[in-house]
């Protein structure tokens, strides 16, 4: 018994330098915080980050309408509390209290019953823990690069050749450094930036971002050992003019039809190691993300994450319609713990690969990492740079070294 007796919140600033919430939960014997992280690129799907009246509206909520509700409640009844939150919003994407003051909410819960339990949050939500591959990005463009980015949102490693979380963190964080070396080697008047993910923002068309991937990859696999293959975000919801039913490439100047775009990326993945594609078209395409999972001929992970949401009913659809083989398990996205979990089993029945991941707008909170692990997704897409990135990170390796788990079978 973890006896809830407030509930309370405040704001705090991500890692853009946007408000956000965090949620406190306590008795008198311990307290928990969780902290909520915002996205850029957002799906129309998704539960609204913030009811009208924003972060503050939120907090006022939670503090003096949702807490008294929760308050005197058992922690470790998480589905039951979950409830109580949707019940209270009452409307369907959580626009009332906010998706992000609910999944909040539903962690700080968690981690009070795991503490009051003296478990790892991992070890309390799940069994037969896994520790997952870090997916992570390198370099970026879309919406979380200024200036004129590349047209691809992320660029990412995925070291499925690693034995250890801890081998597989240092190969990401080698190919991201060898990334910058090769481009500096030839853009040396250039200043090289980091964007929303830490992922680098270069002056550089997709092939070249391919190419230059390519080529650190092989050279961190030569000095360790370790293979790694590519990812791509195409994020291809923000390239979508929905008026003229095109993919509008602005740096690279194309505009391509729902087709062309099909056999474009048939030809990225059938030119390049690349094992994970996330987000190949726009969020409500569900049957040319079929036809793309029907035309590959190599083994990748064709994932979606604006057209599923974390949303079990979205993520049936996708089933139905063999429209992916992979899923983005983002927490924010559909409001509580209980509802992403039920969305990562449907997945794992389902043979779909569930794919934690961060937001670009984060916190320092490790709470994904756990999530990650105690809901054996076998991958976490996370970034290797930037302290809300690395506080994930991190905390995978705390986890590896005192519960000496194995890493997850490659998915792929
Ligand atoms: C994504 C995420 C994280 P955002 O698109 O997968 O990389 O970005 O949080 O902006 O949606
Ligand atoms: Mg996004």
């Amino acid at each position: 018994m973890a006896l809830i007796e407030k509930i309370s919140a405040r704001k705090i600033l991500d890692s853009r330098g946007k408000y956000t919430i965090e949620v406190v939960v306590q008795n008198k014997d311990f307290k928990t915080v969780a902290c909520a992280p915002s996205g850029a690129s957002v799906g129309k799907f998704e539960a609204q980050a913030f009811p009208e009246g924003g972060v503050e509206r939120s907090i006022k909520i939670v503090q003096n309408e949702l807490s008294p509700k929760i308050k005197g409640m058992d922690a470790e009844d998480q589905i039951e509390i979950d409830r109580v939150i949707w019940d209270f919003d009452g409307t369907k994407n959580l626009s009332n209290i906010g998706g992000n003051a609910a999944i909040a909410t539903s962690t700080a819960v968690a981690k009070f019953a795991s503490k009051s339990r003296n478990l790892m949050l991992c070890q309390y939500l799940g069994a037969n823990l896994r520790l997952p591959f870090p997916l992570s990005n390198i370099i970026g463009g879309g919406v979380h690069t200024k200036g004129d980015s590349i047209d691809f949102q992320e660029f990412l490693v995925l070291p499925l050749g690693a034995k250890t979380f801890e081998e597989a963190a240092r190969t990401n964080v080698m190919v991201h450094r060898t990334v910058a070396e090769i481009i500096m080697k030839t853009r040396s008047s250039y200043v090289l930036g980091r964007n929303d993910e830490g992922a680098w923002a270069a002056p550089l068309t997709i092939n070249e971002a391919l190419e230059t991937l390519t080529k650190a990859i092989e050279k961190v696999e030569e000095e360790t050992g370790v293979s790694a293959k590519i990812g791509i975000d195409a994020a291809a919801s923000e390239l979508w003019d929905g008026r003229k039913k095109q993919y509008v490439y602005r740096k690279e100047d194309r505009r391509l039809s729902p087709e062309q775009q099909l056999e474009y990326l048939l030809e990225l993945v059938q030119n390049y190691d690349i094992a994970f594609f996330k987000d190949p078209f726009q969020e409500e395409d569900f049957d040319y993300f079929a036809k793309l999972v029907a035309n590959t001929k190599k083994r990748c992970i064709i994932t979606g994450d604006d057209l599923i949401v974390t949303n079990k009913n979205r993520l049936k659809t996708a089933i139905e319609k063999k429209a992916v083989k992979g899923t983005i398990i983002k927490p924010n996205q559909v409001g509580t713990l209980t509802d992403t979990k039920s969305t990562v089993e449907l997945g794992h029945e389902s043979k779909i690969i569930p794919a934690a991941s961060h937001r670009s707008g984060e916190t320092a909170d490790p709470a994904l990492a756990h999530i990650a692990v105690g809901f054996n997704c076998p991958i976490i897409k996370i970034g290797i740079m930037g302290g809300e990135r690395i506080a994930k990170i991190n905390e995978l390796s705390r986890i590896e070294d005192s519960l000496k788990i194995p890493m997850s079978k490659p998915p792929i």
